[in-house]
């Protein structure tokens, strides 16, 4: 009987437990008294930040899709250490684009003038992404809040745990299932793509070495986007050298992704293959037709990128800063 007792309550401490790192403890109106103001400071900081670059807005969405891939959504991609081994460092981090971590470095200052020491670097960065895909043509939502940054940020966990441009549908699956992403979550998320910019290197091999053959050229391009993608990316591009992920709208987050992806102007395998994949295709041709139904999709599959090992005050913290722990570590 005292055993049974026992084993009830390690029970009832798991479920406590587990329903804290599925999200539970997020809402929508958690500032609600501490920092009313919190989304329109934060999508003010954007919008001046967007004034500067455009590239604000892929790069902020980029951002956040990153942290939370690796150890949750809980701002560990800003920490910069002196020893260079945080997650930012790690070689699959080289191409976030700087100006990500500016917008939420700068949100964070606005809101700290409003409300000093309550808000996260992590929901900051939720909430610019929000405001991001809002201000380039893309759904309004609500953003749950109430993380905490965490406490740790490591170049090594990133490894292996990110999904790469030359990934198959079986591949992708893989990394996307283990944070327990649907595969119209997949397909709805990739649709970020809409928007911001991608270096050569990451497509070379689709025009110039397709298969491992040298001079071969990915048969699911479209011929005329191939051609005037080794127009731009010529076999002895410079390293800076990026095209648009969209050519037809790059700062628009719209649907055109996937009619994109239907006439083969793909820029990535992994953004091809879910039209040449029979299994995800008929997602792509849904949401192609209909704005509204990726979105839709969109909104609740960002909604699971932001609720990934979500931290509280017992893992977490409330950095005064975005790029450095509260306490040296
Ligand atoms: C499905 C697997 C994915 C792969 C393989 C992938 C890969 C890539 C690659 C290689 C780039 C170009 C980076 C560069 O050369 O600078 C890129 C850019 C980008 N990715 Fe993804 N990505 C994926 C999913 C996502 C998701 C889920 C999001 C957000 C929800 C996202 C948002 C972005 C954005 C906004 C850019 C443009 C960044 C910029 O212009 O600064 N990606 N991605
Ligand atoms: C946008 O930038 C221009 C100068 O480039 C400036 O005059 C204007 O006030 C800015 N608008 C906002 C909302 O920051
Ligand atoms: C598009 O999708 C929305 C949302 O799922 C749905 O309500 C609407 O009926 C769809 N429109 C068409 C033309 O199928
Ligand atoms: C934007 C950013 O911080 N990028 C870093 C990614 O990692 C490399 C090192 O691998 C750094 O040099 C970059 O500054």
């Amino acid at each position: 009987m005292e055993a049974r007792r026992g084993t009830l309550i390690i029970i009832l401490v798991l479920i406590a437990f587990s329903s804290v790192s599925t999200g539970e403890a997020l809402s929508s109106d958690y500032y609600q008294s501490t920092c009313p103001n919190l989304r329109q400071i934060v999508c003010d900081a954007v919008k001046k930040k967007i004034n500067e670059t455009a590239v604000t807005i892929p790069a902020v969405i980029r951002l956040f899709f990153h942290d939370a891939m690796i150890t949750g959504a809980d701002a560990s991609a800003l920490i910069a250490l002196p020893t260079e081994d945080a997650e930012k460092d790690s070689s699959d981090n080289k191409s976030l684009a700087g100006d990500g971590f500016d917008t939420v470095i700068r949100a964070k200052k606005e809101v700290e003038k409003a409300c000093p020491g309550v808000v996260s670097c992590a929901d900051i960065l939720a909430l610019a992404t929000s405001c991001a895909i809002e201000l380039s043509g893309g759904p309004s939502y609500t953003v749950e809040l109430g993380r905490y940054d965490g406490l740790i940020s490591k170049a090594s966990l990133v490894d292996g745990n990110l999904p790469g441009p030359n990934f198959d549908l079986d591949k992708l699956i893989a990394v996307f299932d283990k944070h327990g992403f649907t595969l119209v979550d997949l397909v709805a998320l990739s649709g970020a793509h809409t928007v911001g910019f991608c270096h050569c290197s990451r497509f070379a091999d689709r025009l110039y070495n397709y298969n491992g053959q040298l001079g071969a050229t990915d048969p699911t391009f479209n011929p005329e986007f191939a051609n005037q993608l080794k127009q731009a990316c010529p076999t002895n591009v410079g390293p800076t050298i990026a095209v648009n992920l969209d050519p037809f709208t790059p700062i628009t987050f719209d649907n055109l992704y996937f009619s994109n992806l239907i006439k083969g102007y793909g820029l990535l395998t992994s953004d091809e293959v879910l039209y040449t994949d029979t299994r995800s295709r008929p997602i792509v041709q849904w949401f192609a037709a209909n704005q509204t139904a990726f979105f839709e999709a969109f909104v609740v599959a960002i909604g699971k990128v932001g609720s990934l090992d979500v931290k509280t005050s017992a893992d977490g913290e409330i950095r005064k800063e975005c790029t450095s722990y509260n306490k040296k570590q």
